[in-house]
């Protein structure tokens, strides 16, 4: 829109108590007329609806503590005052959802307490009408861990190490939702507690939500028996998940190893084992530094634990690095267990040797592979694509792992030469 000649700005000035609102808004908006001076020339600021006030405040076309001067009720400058920090207060929280530094428990109280609202989700973030509705509902139960104490059944053990946190519990829940969906296990009710669990965290899962970190208490650890069908023949494998710092305090403390890590006697039995050593790519890249104990140093303590511990390494099949939360490796990273190969013997380089040195002594594989369990939003606490590949990818291992035992029939030969 044109300016004004100066000679129009006049004529219009003088008559501006004539002139519809609407258009006095549209001249100050565009920075036609200021406020001031129609207000000096008999514009009646209080008839100004006062959500026209902070729009102009907003554009920094007016300052908030001119108003008074300019003879607006005192109290009407209060309530716009409120109103502003208000939406301040609104705007911080649509910046921190937007920066993914929100989890969906407070978006939730949010909504609910008045610090964010629908429509602002809808206009401010990009969340979409789908969505909210998933905040609206979304529910996380407490679910302490249960305690599995019951004897491992003979079968092939699959261990879960890893500080707390790292994901333990979030890849077996993926693992059990794929083999659900494509019916690859069985349950076992020898481990009932554990089953309940698993359908728990696996419901979950299902409906977006991440379970709880496993407490870090003897009774934390979690014992899943179930049955892989491969062919019409059933493979028991017993599932078991340590608390993090369970693992963390046997890797520095020797004495605390039967009371930890082989808790419930798990670890010594004379089973085939297959050990995951799960590593938080996250944790590392973020702030591994400034932890007490780094990943590196509780798994060189787990390795050398484990490696004097009856026959944990000897009756290992196979020792699986898992780098976890691929999904945040730098951006195009096109062949993801590459990436985490050389992540792992770059920056893992001790207990990368420590574990070439084993595998040679005891004669097990050793594998390093990535995981992620799909895309993670509002700060890690909403699980907005399931991933497939990983599980999939995992379980067909683990079954050509459990085949080893039948190493010299026809399948076994199959599945070791295709390893
Ligand atoms: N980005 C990303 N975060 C994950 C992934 N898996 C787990 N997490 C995050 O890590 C947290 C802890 O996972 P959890 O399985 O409870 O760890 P645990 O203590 O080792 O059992 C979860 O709540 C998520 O925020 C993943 O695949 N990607
Ligand atoms: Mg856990």
């Amino acid at each position: 829109m044109s300016k004004f000649t100066a000679l129009q700005r006049e004529a219009i000035l003088r008559r501006i108590s004539d002139v519809p609102l609407q258009s006095v808004f549209k001249f100050i908006d565009n920075s036609e007329l200021t406020l001031d001076e129609c207000v000096e020339n008999g514009l009646l600021i209080n008839d100004i609806p006062i959500n026209q006030f902070e729009k102009w405040i907003k554009q920094s076309l007016l300052d908030l503590d001119k108003l008074a001067d300019l003879g607006l009720n005192l109290s009407l400058v209060e309530e716009i005052r409120k109103s502003i920090e208000r939406s301040e207060e609104l705007q911080e929280n649509y910046d921190l959802i937007n920066d993914d530094m929100m989890i969906i428990q407070d978006i939730q109280k949010h909504l609910r307490s008045g610090g964010v609202t629908e429509e602002g989700l809808l206009e401010k973030t990009t969340i979409d009408k789908e969505l909210l509705n998933e905040i609206k509902g979304y529910e996380k139960k407490e679910h302490p861990s249960q305690n599995n104490d019951v004897a491992l059944i003979k079968g092939t053990d699959i261990f879960f190490f890893g500080k707390a946190s790292s994901g333990k519990t979030c890849v077996l829940a993926s693992i059990f939702n794929y083999a659900e969906k494509e019916g690859l296990f069985i349950d076992n009710m020898v481990s009932i507690h554990g089953i309940n669990y698993k359908n728990l965290i696996v419901n979950e899962l299902k409906n977006s939500i991440l379970p709880d970190s496993t407490p870090a208490e003897k009774k934390a650890v979690t014992y899943i028996s179930t049955e892989l069908i491969l062919d019409g023949e059933a493979n028991p494998l017993n599932f078991v998940e340590m608390s993090g710092e369970f693992f963390s305090k046997a890797a520095q403390d020797p004495k605390e190893i039967m009371n930890t890590i082989d808790a419930h006697g798990y670890l010594s039995n004379s089973n085939k084992k297959l050990l995951f050593f799960i590593v938080d790519y996250k944790m590392y890249s973020d702030n591994e530094k400034s932890s007490v104990s780094s990943q590196a140093n509780d798994f060189n303590n787990l390795v050398g634990i484990l490696d004097g511990y009856k026959k944990a390494l000897q009756n290992a099949y196979c020792v699986y690095i898992v780098v976890n939360k691929s999904d945040k490796f730098p951006k195009g990273t096109v062949d993801k267990n590459e990436f985490a190969k050389s992540f792992f013997m770059k920056n893992f380089k001790s207990v990368y040797a420590n574990l070439k040195q084993k595998e040679k002594k005891h004669n097990f594989d050793l594998r390093i592979l990535h995981y992620s369990i799909g895309n993670l939003i509002f700060k890690n606490s909403y699980l907005s694509k399931i991933n497939y590949d990983c599980p999939k990818n995992i379980i067909q291992s683990i079954s050509q792992q459990a085949y080893r035992k039948n190493e010299d029939s026809v399948i076994g030969k199959f599945f070791k030469s295709k390893e």
